[in-house]
């Protein structure tokens, strides 16, 4: 309110009048929680909306910028979808795609897309400390990828006919005791190439 004394001195009559309705005006815009950052013309009520409109485009952007880094930080976890296959690009039975490379954090399912098959950690292929998990025949499972390692999957009953996947977590290198698990049939040069993909 100082403003108004060292001004009036210099203002006439009528400039008088002006300044003091403009800053009931600023104070009617006040008492209602709009902003007086800025001078507030004489046509209130359009001023008042572009000031409302310019507010919402402020938090709009405000909420877009806050939105992009979420997505941008590293925190940012995927879900990868391993479809379960009577008959896929490689041939039968399979895991499709049977290799996934995945963050720590990161999902993989197991999508029921033919009957008949299941998702299970192979023994002496989990990264330490990773917790084993066997879906039932059908079901459909997620598992969280917490830790850094090697995965090796296999759907029990076409595990010899070379049902199998490995899912690589951050940058681990292929521990010697994956490369020692023995598999059955078709699974085993399956296995070796998948291992040998991870390797890369
Ligand atoms: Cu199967």
């Amino acid at each position: 309110m100082a403003a108004v004394f060292r001004c009036a001195g210099t203002k006439k009559p009528g400039q008088q009048q002006n300044l003091d309705g403009l800053i009931q005006r600023k104070v009617a815009f006040a008492s209602k929680g709009y902003t007086t950052r800025r001078s507030i013309g004489r046509t209130g009520v359009p001023e008042r909306r572009k000031l409302q409109k310019e507010d919402k485009m402020r938090s709009l952007i405000l909420m877009a910028a806050a939105a992009a880094l979420a997505f941008a930080g590293p925190a940012f976890a995927a879900d990868h979808q391993v479809k379960m296959l009577n008959k896929g690009e490689k041939g039968a039975m399979v895991f499709e795609p049977d290799f996934v490379q995945a963050a720590p954090g990161d999902t993989v399912t197991f999508v029921i897309v033919d009957k008949g098959h299941n998702a299970e950690s192979i023994k002496g292929m989990t990264p330490e400390g990773g917790e084993p998990f066997k879906g039932k025949i059908n079901e459909e499972v997620k598992v969280t990828l917490d830790k850094e390692g090697i995965w090796g999957v296999k759907c029990t009953p076409h595990y010899g006919m070379g049902m199998v996947a490995v899912i690589k977590v951050g940058e681990a290198a292929v521990p010697e005791e994956a490369l020692a698990v023995k598999h059955p049939g078709k699974a085993k040069t399956k296995m070796a190439e998948l291992l040998a993909q991870a390797a890369q």
